[in-house]
C-alpha cells in the first residue's frame, strides 16, 4: 500500500473569503492563486468539530466546471494530511448538489461507513470556464448547507490562518475510473472511492415517486417533453432518469452533456438565460415554427434549481412550489400520509401562504438561502419548500432539487391525466396553474435584478431605501407623488429571522415594503455574484378576484414596478435605466 507524509505549510490569509448565500464564489483566476483554496479547505477543517475531520468520511465533487478537478485532488491531499479516513468522489468527480445531498444521507460504504459531510464544487448558476466563476461550499451531516454558526467560523478562520496541511506526496487519483484507492499515512489508513454519480440519486427518486405512471404519461403520444441541462451536471441525471427510467425519448434532451464552461453560456434556468427551451416552448421573440411540447423544464449548473414551462406557458417558481404542495398528497406517494408543514423564503409571493391557510398546514417564512429550511425539517416541521429564484424541494433532502421538481411536475401531470391518456385532450401545465389561480387567487411576482452594478452605489441606495421606512408617512406621500393608484404601505422594515428550532438570529435580510392590499416591493443585495454587487428587486402583488388573475403579468405590474424604480431611485443611484435580467 502506499504510504504518504503530511507536509505543513504557511500561509497568510486572503481577504474576502466570506461564504455568501451559498458558498464561496469567486472568480476562477482568484481560486487559482497560490494557497487560496487550501486557506479556505483548511480554515473549514479548523472550523468543523475534530470528529467530523479525524476519521471522518467526506464527499468531494459538483458541478464539473472548470478547475474542479484540480480543486478535487487538493481537497483530497489536503483531507489526508488532516485525518479524514474516506473520500468519496463521484465518478469524474460529477455529483449535482442534490445528489450530494442524498449521497450523504442515503449512501453506506461497503465497510457501513457513512459521510458526514462534503465539499460542493461549484458556482451553481454562475458561468464557469477560465475567466468565469468557481465556488466550494460545505455541507453538514444532515446533507444540508452548513449553518451560519459555522460559517462565520470558517470566515473567522480564514482571517488568522498560518498554516495548512497536505499531503504533497499523496499521488493523484484518477478520478475518471469507478474503483477504490487505498493509502497509508501517518494517521493510519486513508481511502478514495470513486463512484458512480447517479445511482444513489436515482434510487432516492424510485422511493419518492410513481415511476410507472409517469412512464405511462410519457409514453402518450399527446404528451411531449423536454428537458434542458444548460451542460450542467443535471444532463447525467436527465439520462439517467427520463430517458433510461421513464422511457423519454433521447432527443428531448438539449445541452445534456456536462461542460466545465457550459458551452460558454449562463447556467441559470430562467427567460433569459435558458434561451434554446424558451424559443422550443414558443416563448419569446424566438419562437420556432414547430409545434411546442406540452412539457419543457431546465436546470441550473448543478442541478439544484429548476424552470418549469408548459406548452407557451411560463409557470413561476413561486407557483409552482404553491401547486407541488398543493398537489402532493395526492400525486405523490412520499407525500401520501400528508405534509408535516410548507416554507418559503421571504421575497417568495405569498401564494404558498394561502396554500397553507387553506390546506391548514404549518408555515414558516424564512430568509434568503437554502440552508435556513434544514432545521425546519430536521425537526419534523417541513415537507415542502421553494425560493422565487427557481428552487424548489422536500424533505427527502436538504438541498433544492431541480431533477425532483420536474419529477413532481411529471406526477401532478400524470395524477390529472390519469384517466385521459386515450381520450381526446390532456389536462396541460397551464390549465393546472390557472385552475390553481381560480381556487387560491394569483400572485402576480416579477423580480428585476441589476448585476454587477457598482458596490458602493448599491450600498447606497440600500441605505437610502432604510432611510425611507423611518417615517411611514413621508413613505406614503412619496409613493403617492409617483403613482397616486397604489394602496398604502402598512408596514416597512428590514426582514429579521429568529429560527424557531435553535433560536438563532438573522438580521438585514432584505428591505420590504408591505402594502395595506397585500402587495410587497422587496429590495436585496445577492450574496452569491463573485464581483460588483447585484440589487434584487422583487415585486409582488396578489389577485383574488377570478375574472382579474387572466392579465399578462408585466402589464399587472407595471404601477408597483415603477414605485420601485422610482422610490429607490434606480437610475440616480446606479446610472442603470434597465434591469440585466426580469423573471
Ligand atoms: C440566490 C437566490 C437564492 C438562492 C441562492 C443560491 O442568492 O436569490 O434564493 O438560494 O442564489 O442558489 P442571492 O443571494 O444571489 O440572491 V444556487 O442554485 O446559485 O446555489
Ligand atoms: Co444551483
Amino acid at each position: 500500500m502506499a504510504v504518504f507524509t503530511v507536509t505543513r505549510k504557511e500561509t497568510t490569509p486572503f481577504d474576502g473569503q466570506k461564504p455568501g448565500t451559498s458558498g464561496l464564489r469567486k472568480k476562477v483566476t482568484v481560486f487559482k492563486q497560490p494557497h487560496y483554496l487550501h486557506n479556505f479547505v483548511q480554515s473549514t477543517f479548523n472550523a468543523l468539530p475534530a470528529d467530523k475531520v479525524k476519521g471522518a468520511t467526506l464527499v468531494v465533487s459538483g458541478d464539473g466546471r472548470y478547475f474542479s478537478k484540480d480543486a478535487v485532488q487538493i481537497i483530497i491531499k489536503m483531507a489526508a494530511a488532516n485525518g479524514v479516513r474516506r473520500v468519496w468522489v463521484g465518478q469524474d468527480s460529477l455529483l449535482s448538489t442534490p445528489a450530494v445531498s442524498a449521497v450523504i444521507r442515503e449512501r453506506v460504504g461497503a465497510d457501513g461507513s457513512k459521510a458526514t459531510g462534503a465539499f460542493i464544487l461549484t458556482a451553481s448558476h454562475n458561468p464557469g470556464g477560465p475567466h468565469e466563476d468557481f465556488g466550494i461550499k460545505y455541507n453538514m451531516e444532515n446533507g444540508g448547507p452548513a449553518p451560519e454558526a459555522i460559517t462565520d467560523n470558517i470566515y473567522a478562520n480564514t482571517k488568522i490562518i498560518k498554516e495548512y496541511l497536505i499531503a504533497e506526496d499523496l499521488p493523484d487519483i484518477d478520478i475518471s475510473v469507478i474503483s477504490v484507492s487505498s493509502f497509508s499515512g501517518p494517521g493510519g489508513p486513508f481511502d478514495v472511492d470513486v463512484f458512480d454519480s447517479t445511482t444513489d440519486y436515482v434510487k432516492l427518486m424510485k422511493s419518492i415517486f410513481d415511476f410507472k405512471s409517469i412512464q405511462k404519461l410519457l409514453a402518450c403520444p399527446k404528451f411531449t417533453f423536454c428537458y434542458d441541462a444548460l451542460h450542467g451536471v443535471a444532463g447525467i441525471y436527465a439520462k439517467r432518469i427520463f430517458v433510461g427510467e421513464l422511457g423519454a425519448n433521447e432527443s428531448s434532451l438539449l445541452n445534456c452533456t456536462p461542460k466545465e464552461d457550459f458551452g460558454g453560456g449562463h447556467p441559470d434556468p430562467n427567460l433569459t438565460y435558458a434561451k434554446e427551451l424558451v424559443a422550443k416552448m414558443g416563448l419569446g421573440k424566438l419562437s420556432s415554427e414547430h409545434e411546442p411540447p406540452e412539457f419543457g423544464a431546465a436546470a441550473d449548473g448543478d442541478a439544484d434549481r429548476n424552470m418549469i414551462l408548459g406548452k407557451r406557458f411560463f409557470v413561476t417558481p413561486s407557483d409552482s412550489v404553491a401547486i407541488i404542495a398543493a398537489n402532493a398528497v395526492d400525486a405523490i406517494p412520499y407525500f401520501a400520509s400528508g405534509l408535516k408543514g410548507v416554507a418559503r423564503s421571504m421575497p417568495t409571493s405569498a401564494a404558498l401562504d394561502v396554500v397553507a391557510k387553506n390546506l391548514n398546514l404549518k408555515f414558516f417564512e424564512v430568509p434568503t438561502g437554502w440552508k435556513f429550511f434544514g432545521n425546519l425539517m430536521d425537526a419534523g416541521l417541513c415537507s415542502v419548500c421553494g425560493e422565487e429564484s427557481f428552487g424548489t424541494g422536500s424533505d427527502h433532502i436538504r438541498e433544492k432539487d431541480g431533477i425532483w421538481a420536474v419529477l413532481a411536475w411529471l406526477s401532478i401531470l400524470a395524477f390529472k391525466n390519469k384517466d385521459k391518456l386515450n381520450g381526446e385532450k390532456l389536462v396541460t401545465v397551464e390549465d393546472i396553474v390557472r385552475g390553481h389561480w381560480a381556487t387560491y387567487g394569483r400572485h402576480y411576482y416579477t423580480r428585476y435584478d441589476y448585476e454587477n452594478v457598482d458596490a458602493g452605489a448599491a450600498k447606497q441606495l440600500m441605505e437610502h431605501l432604510v432611510n425611507l421606512q423611518s417615517s411611514l408617512d413621508n413613505l406614503n406621500k412619496a409613493i403617492k407623488e409617483i403613482r397616486s393608484d397604489v394602496s398604502d404601505v402598512a408596514q416597512a422594515d428590514e426582514f429579521e429571522y429568529k429560527d424557531p428550532v435553535d433560536g438563532s438570529v438573522s438580521k438585514h435580510q432584505g428591505i420590504r415594503f408591505l402594502f395595506a392590499d397585500g402587495s410587497r416591493l422587496v429590495f436585496r443585495l445577492s450574496g452569491t455574484g463573485s464581483e460588483g454587487a447585484t440589487i434584487r428587486v422583487y415585486i409582488e402583488q396578489y389577485e383574488n378576484d377570478s375574472t382579474k388573475t387572466g392579465r399578462d403579468s408585466q402589464e399587472a405590474l407595471a404601477p408597483l414596478v415603477e414605485v420601485a424604480i422610482k422610490l429607490s431611485k434606480m437610475e440616480g443611484f446606479t446610472g442603470r435605466s434597465a434591469p440585466t435580467v426580469i423573471t
